[in-house]
């Protein structure tokens, strides 16, 4: 007999939706979008040609849907891997436990998870204006503390080569792939490389407003790290901690970001909406 899972470990709301998320099981399809902005969400949903179902809770706003026979969720994430922490585990929750039971069901289901984010550049080959999909994310943020991943032996090395090169930092980081199958089937035309997930916005991204940074060339130290035959090319948020849970959970997932900004030119896109808008149509005409 599988164990129960207790009710505080898995809340289910009276409607018999999970809890921060809002959904039923039935609510959401084995291919899922995520996006950091609510705002992103019917940005995306805009090209179904039929939208089954819109619900929200927080910053978790949801639409499922189809384009042509194909059904897709995407829902918003918020910023940063806390609330990846939230969102992984219950999407998994709503395909993979029986809530009647609160057991986990017997045959495991893989979601496909597709981040459509933004995301800044760190790398003089990655221009502003441009897309990159994850070949793997570099967190920098402790999500990782509390989770066991499954790492495949290229993985191992690669982490363990950052680990040693950050060390002096005092911080931990994790790394992971993005899922190979998806990179080939939504990404072979897509510059890949190596996306650091950083816990903030500001110092933890080498930015400097008003506050004392305690790392102050982090963008450099990123930049020169050795990962073997790949590069750091890009910050943003969330694609390590949706990596890493993916693999811990048993998903697939990739991470394609619109590059807003250059960090090692200091400039900022002028025309956001455009870029993002680009990247959209991109990867939905793939997923079709
Ligand atoms: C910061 O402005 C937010 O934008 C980026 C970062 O990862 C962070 O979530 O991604 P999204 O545009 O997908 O939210």
């Amino acid at each position: 007999m599988e164990k129960t899972i207790a009710a505080s470990d898995l809340i289910i709301n009276a409607d018999g939706s999970i809890y921060h998320l809002n959904l039923r099981p039935e609510d959401i399809a084995d291919t899922i979008i995520t996006v950091g902005d609510q705002e992103r969400v019917p940005e995306v949903s805009k090209y179904f040609d039929k939208i089954e179902l819109k619900k929200g809770k927080r910053e978790f706003i949801t639409h499922t849907g189809y384009i042509g026979k194909k059904r897709i969720t995407v829902i918003s994430t918020g910023i940063g891997t806390d609330n990846i922490d939230i969102v992984l585990n219950e999407l998994d929750a709503l395909a993979n436990i029986d809530f009647e039971q609160r057991q986990i069901k017997e045959n495991h289901k893989t979601l496909q998870i597709i981040r459509l984010g933004t995301s800044g550049s760190i790398n003089k080959d990655v221009e502003m204006g441009s897309i990159l999909a994850s070949s793997h994310g570099l967190g920098l943020d402790s999500l990782m503390h509390y989770y066991e991943r499954n790492l495949n032996n290229e993985d191992k090395v690669l982490e363990q080569q950052v680990k040693s090169s950050l060390q002096d930092l005092g911080l931990s980081p994790y790394l992971t792939s993005a899922s190979a199958s998806l990179l080939n089937t939504l990404a072979a035309d897509i510059p890949k490389g190596i996306t650091v997930t950083a816990p903030g916005f500001y110092a933890p991204q080498g930015r400097k407003v008003r506050a004392n940074n305690k790392i102050n060339n982090l963008i450099e130290r990123l930049t020169s790290l050795n990962v073997s035959k790949y590069q750091v090319t890009n910050l943003e948020m969330e694609t390590a901690g949706i990596y890493a849970l993916a693999n811990a959970l048993g998903h697939e997932a990739i991470s394609i970001n619109a590059i807003l900004a250059s960090r090692l030119n200091f400039e900022f896109a002028a025309n956001p909406a455009l870029i993002v808008e680009n990247m959209l149509k991109k990867v939905l005409e793939k997923l079709a």
